[in-house]
């Protein structure tokens, strides 16, 4: 008899930050993780996550959102259904359930971690193999002090931790703001590569006028600077400046991908699975990426280790990606609850081993930061 869905949990994980993290919607103190449980009929657990920031602030998923349709309309489409066709598996959800991309996100991972365990075989063999067991991992300086940004920023190079930086902006003013990201560039000079994230917070003169002004600064790529459903304006900017823009809220999956290169769109994507429904979603808008000769990043929502982990394992089968990656996640959080965290070194982060993401609960930490 074939393996089938037995059953699905899902946990509200709450876990404090280092230290604030301020982006142009809202300041983080604490990172929430849905973190799912799916048990087989052959006794094999897998384990998935689902994470935005910032409550509602960042997207129309919150976690509570994504717990309760999880609890109440997706999980009764997949219990009882035979674990193994995960394309069969995306189907049946896409076909009952719009949108709630993080949601089916999560339980598409928790799939894939037990196919890899009952198969002996990483998530990353289950894609077809990896092809870089290293990827590089930058941070955001997010703070919102300059002293402070910079501080972190040369200890970061000195532990040989990240020596790309990404600067969350926009919560500001223009003048402000770019005071902020030149002071900081001019202090780490070519030691590293800065970029930023606006996310979406300027219209469109402002962006042109703030562009202008971080080109001049040095400024490697401009993250979202304008609202995420304004395609055409994304692409004028693309076209006007040498600085290249990263698509970020603007491209969820491939057919915003597509949408973006057939109006003349170039730069990069930042690619996350939570965005695009899953691992599947998301590499399939790599590859729209990648015939259009638009660059690739492995972006994050601030996911904790699994979520990382799964966002490695796809990230891993690419070539390797222009911008690098964000999987910094872990590493803004000031506990775990897996038994092993990932092993960040060398400017980047090692592809955790093992069948299915490679990565255990640990089950006294999950027990202290869930929800009750
Ligand atoms: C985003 O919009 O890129 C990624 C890194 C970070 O600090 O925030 C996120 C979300
Ligand atoms: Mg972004």
């Amino acid at each position: 008899m074939s393996t089938v869905i037995e059953h699905i949990e899902t946990l509200l994980v709450d876990l404090p930050t280092i230290r604030p993290h301020k982006l142009s919607m809202t300041t983080m103190a604490c990172q929430t993780m849905v973190i799912v449980r799916m048990r087989h009929s052959d006794g094999i657990e897998g384990i998935g996550e689902g994470t935005t920031i910032g409550g509602l602030a960042y997207g129309p998923e919150s976690p509570e959102s994504i717990k309760r349709n999880i609890d109440i309309y997706l999980a009764p489409l997949l219990v009882g259904q035979s674990s193994s066709n995960i394309h069969q598996l995306r189907s049946r959800l896409n076909r009952h359930a719009r949108g709630n991309m993080i949601a089916k996100s999560a339980l598409e991972t928790a799939l894939l971690d037990a196919q890899g365990k009952r198969l002996g075989l990483s998530v990353a063999e289950l894609l077809g193999g990896a092809r870089q067991e290293h990827l590089p991992v930058l941070w955001t300086l997010a703070s919102g002090d300059t002293a402070k940004d910079i501080d972190e920023a040369q200890l970061r190079l000195e532990q040989r931790r990240h020596c790309d930086f990404k600067l969350k902006i926009g919560a500001n003013s223009l003048d402000q703001d770019v005071g902020h990201v030149a002071a900081i560039k001019q202090a780490l000079g070519d030691r590293a590569s800065v970029r930023v994230d606006v996310n979406q917070a300027w219209d469109e003169s402002t962006a042109v006028r703030g562009i202008q002004a971080l080109q001049d600064a040095g400024i490697e790529l401009i993250e979202q600077p304008i609202p995420a459903r304004e395609h055409a304006g994304l692409i004028r900017l693309a076209n006007r400046f040498n600085v290249p823009m990263l698509a970020d809220e603007a491209v969820q999956d491939a057919r915003d991908g597509l949408d973006l290169v057939s109006g003349g769109f170039s730069g990069a994507f930042a690619l996350k699975i939570a965005k695009s429904g899953g691992i599947h979603g998301v590499l399939e808008l790599a590859h729209v990426a990648q015939a259009a000769g638009v660059g690739l990043y492995g972006g994050t929502l601030l996911e904790g280790t699994i979520g990382t982990a799964a966002s490695l394992h796809a990230w891993a089968t690419l070539p390797e990606m222009t911008w690098g990656t964000e999987m910094f996640g872990p590493l803004l959080l000031k506990d775990d609850i897996v038994i092993k965290s990932l092993n960040y070194t060398e400017f980047g982060v090692t592809l955790p081993q093992g069948p299915g993401l490679g990565i255990t609960l640990d089950e006294e930490k999950l027990a202290y930061y869930s929800r009750q």
